[in-house]
């Protein structure tokens, strides 16, 4: 079938939207029509160039990484299943995953559905057979994002990387639980393991933080300090639940030192857009003796070296925790989340700056880099 997708064609250059040709599913997939798509920061790392699956990979396999359909924070409905799914049908509501979840392998069996093997194909732009089921009109191959490819109006992509929802939900909002809020939601209940009374500092609240702020509310933190250089992020974060802000480290450590008494924070969440290791320490410098300092920020593949007092952080036996998707595991928590967001404790419609239309994608990135947006959301 045609549908429109945006393309990327190359690092550094505009999405372009274009007709493609999308095959049938095949075994164990299904044709989505998506109804919104928010537009997450990850993908703007393969615009940049800072993800992107290893050159000799990709040469070796005989893939290409670009063009591309990036997207993966979808939601829609099914319109056709391919042969083996039982579990959709056509006229069932979805939104994505940006981690599948086979349910069969060790991680996902293990209870760590958001380490499922089947992760290992999310920056390979193809499906999990390791062909593509979307094409430009002369016939090249498109990569998806994350096998999913939620910049387009419809896409194929495998029953693991769906999950039903039910269908009274708006699924403009719902769809935010496929990447942001789950993975900020996570890292502060799961990765951080925030517990009544602690106090918490989240840095960079974006489409990610401001749900960490959430997450560690509803957790019970006494204090949660919102941290990020742009104002309206600031004020945004006020009302999902921080106690105080800050514009940068120094005037965070100062706060600290006051609430705390010099004790500093329980736990420091890390959801900036760019994670870089030079910066490492001075989040660290902000954990207090026993604390625990979580890594959710996406940063530049090839970044090896951190700056880190490793005397001090033995010393005041610190923990250093890294995380994808919150370590929630999608079957369960995004029905969980979305239950949360029912019952009103869990803001999801706030989360929504602006919306675009697929022919403003462009636009969209702009304002997303211009600091103007916690989630800017495509409606098709
Ligand atoms: C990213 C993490 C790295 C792979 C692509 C998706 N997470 C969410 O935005
Ligand atoms: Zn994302």
């Amino acid at each position: 079938m045609r549908t429109r997708a945006a393309v990327l064609y190359a690092p550094h250059t505009e999405y372009k939207i274009e007709e493609i040709e999308l095959d049938e599913p095949k075994a164990n997939e299904v044709l989505v029509r998506f109804v919104a798509s928010g537009m997450c920061h990850s993908d703007e790392h393969m615009v940049t160039g800072d993800m992107a699956m290893d050159p000799a990979i990709i040469e070796m396999l005989g893939w290409q990484q670009y063009p591309i359909i990036l997207g993966h924070e979808g939601g829609g409905i099914v319109e056709k299943v391919g042969p083996g799914v039982t579990e959709l049908k056509p006229g069932d509501h979805v939104v994505t995953s940006f981690v599948p979840s086979c349910g069969r392998c060790p991680s996902c069996a293990k209870g760590q559905q958001n380490l499922c093997d089947n992760g290992a194909h999310l920056l390979s732009g193809r499906q999990e057979d390791g062909t593509s089921r979307h094409h430009l009109l002369d016939g090249t191959d498109l990569a998806t994002m994350c096998c999913l490819g939620t910049f387009a109006e419809h896409s194929v992509m495998n029953i693991n990387s769906l999950v039903k929802v039910e269908e009274d939900l708006p699924l403009d909002k719902a769809c935010l639980v496929a990447c942001g809020v789950t993975t900020g939601w996570g890292s502060a209940t799961y990765a951080a393991e925030v517990a009544p009374g602690d106090t918490v500092v989240v840095i960079g609240t974006g489409g990610v933080g401001m749900n960490a702020v959430q997450g560690a509310h509803l957790a019970g933190a006494r204090y949660v300090i919102a941290l990020d250089p742009v104002e309206f992020k600031r004020e945004q974060a006020q009302n999902f639940g921080a106690t105080h802000v800050a514009s940068d480290v120094a005037e965070a450590q100062a706060l600290l030192g006051e609430l705390t008494w010099g004790r500093m924070a329980d736990k420091v969440i890390v959801t900036v857009g760019e994670g870089k290791g030079a910066d490492l320490e001075s989040y660290m410098s902000m954990v207090g003796k026993g604390g625990r300092l979580v890594f959710t920020a996406v940063a530049n593949m090839n970044e090896n070296d951190v700056q880190l007092n490793l005397f001090a952080f033995a010393m005041q036996q610190k923990q250093l925790v890294g995380t994808i998707f919150g370590s929630a595991n999608p079957r369960y928590d995004i029905p969980k989340l979305l239950g949360l967001y029912r019952s009103g404790q869990l803001k999801l419609d706030e989360l929504v700056t602006r919306t675009y239309t697929l022919d403003q994608i462009n636009e969209g990135y702009q304002d997303m880099r211009d600091g103007k947006n916690i989630r800017g959301v495509i409606i098709y």
